[in-house]
């Protein structure tokens, strides 16, 4: 009895010491609060890689990554150009998220259990389906990834290519001799200048590295063999639900626009239509915008300011980049591949 006396007072100190802190400590700002304060959207990139995010000769930073980055930008802020893109290697940008120093990370990240759950973080979606593969020499007369036993593998360090990896080798009785460099342009240098026979990571940036890296991309080959499935989409921070919502449905707004035929040079014509699902795209009808904070036109303003999913595909990495790649597992469902947009209504 004496003892409960005796702390009841440090008791109540302590209640009123813990109410007074949740009194005082000012609400957390969502990130769409941040995002329209700031009047900027600051998306996490690759340091450079040609197709996806990439400065140009003047500095501009143009991609299917760094299109969806300005996708969020023209349905957050009405205008695409108003994003900042912050250069991160694969071994910085899970941090740079969890910090808030970036609001999304678009860049080539593979979606995996451990990353959706494990790091605070969680997946938004994907805009390329991807695989890992192998980019050799012409010279080191190599066809297929059966023949790499004894290999020297270049490959950066925090990518999920390190594990995928191991675990084909392992399965396949492949050994080899992994060089794990964290610096991208390090690691390319290692595979141009010989360092190592095999270059590995996605087929995506195989693609890339050997059209816009290597000085004679003839002289490489990427092996048709792919070891793994590399979902790759935009990552935000768990905890704001709002967020998620806009950088899911942005995604899901260019391929659903690509679905609808709706361009970026004709969706003007569109806003006259009397299709209730382009009315509801468009915000000429129902409540899309309203339901995640955002103005009636989001998803015009994306459509009109960056294009459809198609129409930055091709211009990127497609057939009008110097990529060239098949539209493959990134065409439309209606076409054989996996793009399939959740209905906006
Ligand atoms: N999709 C894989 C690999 C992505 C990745 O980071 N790839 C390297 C390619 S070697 C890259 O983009 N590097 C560019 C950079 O660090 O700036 C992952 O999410 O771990």
């Amino acid at each position: 009895m004496l003892v409960s006396f005796s702390l009841k007072p440090l008791l109540a100190t302590a209640v009123l010491v813990v109410t007074t802190l949740a009194t005082a400590a000012p609400a957390q700002s969502t990130t769409l609060e941040t995002v329209r304060k700031r009047d900027v959207l600051h998306c996490g990139t690759t340091t450079g890689f040609a197709g996806f995010s990439a400065p140009d000769d003047k500095g501009n930073w143009t991609g299917l990554d760094i299109d969806l980055c300005r996708a969020i930008a023209a349905a957050v802020l009405g205008d695409a150009n108003k994003f900042k893109a912050v250069p991160l290697n694969s071994q910085q940008r899970f941090t740079a998220l969890q910090s808030g120093e970036v609001d999304v990370l678009t860049r080539n990240t593979t979606v995996t259990q451990q990353r959706d759950t494990a790091l605070g973080l969680i997946s938004a979606g994907v805009n390329f389906y991807d695989g890992q593969g192998f980019m050799v020499p012409r010279a080191l007369e190599i066809t297929s990834a059966k023949q790499l036993d004894g290999a020297t593998i270049c490959m950066q360090t925090g990518t999920s290519n390190e594990n995928s990896l191991a675990d084909w080798a392992r399965a396949n009785n492949i050994s080899f001799q992994p060089v794990v460099i964290e610096n991208f342009d390090e690691v390319v240098n290692a595979f141009a200048s010989g360092r190592c026979d095999v270059f590995t990571t996605d087929a995506s940036g195989l693609a890339s590295i050997r059209q816009s890296r290597m000085s004679d991309p003839d002289q490489y080959v990427v092996l048709p063999e792919l070891i793994s499935k590399e979902p790759l989409g935009p990552f935000v921070r768990q905890g704001d639900d709002q967020w998620l919502n806009i950088v899911k449905w942005t995604l899901q707004a260019m391929i659903e626009a690509e679905e609808y035929g709706l361009t970026s040079a004709n969706v003007d014509e569109h806003k006259e239509s009397a299709n209730p699902n382009i009315q509801r795209i468009l915000g000429v009808a129902g409540s899309a915008g309203r339901n995640m904070g955002l103005e009636a036109e989001w998803a015009y303003n994306i459509i009109k300011q960056v294009g459809n999913y198609g129409e930055s595909f091709e211009r990127n990495v497609g057939q009008a980049s110097p990529l060239k790649l098949e539209r493959g597992l990134n065409a439309l469902w209606t076409n054989g591949g996996l793009m399939y947009a959740l209905p906006i209504r």
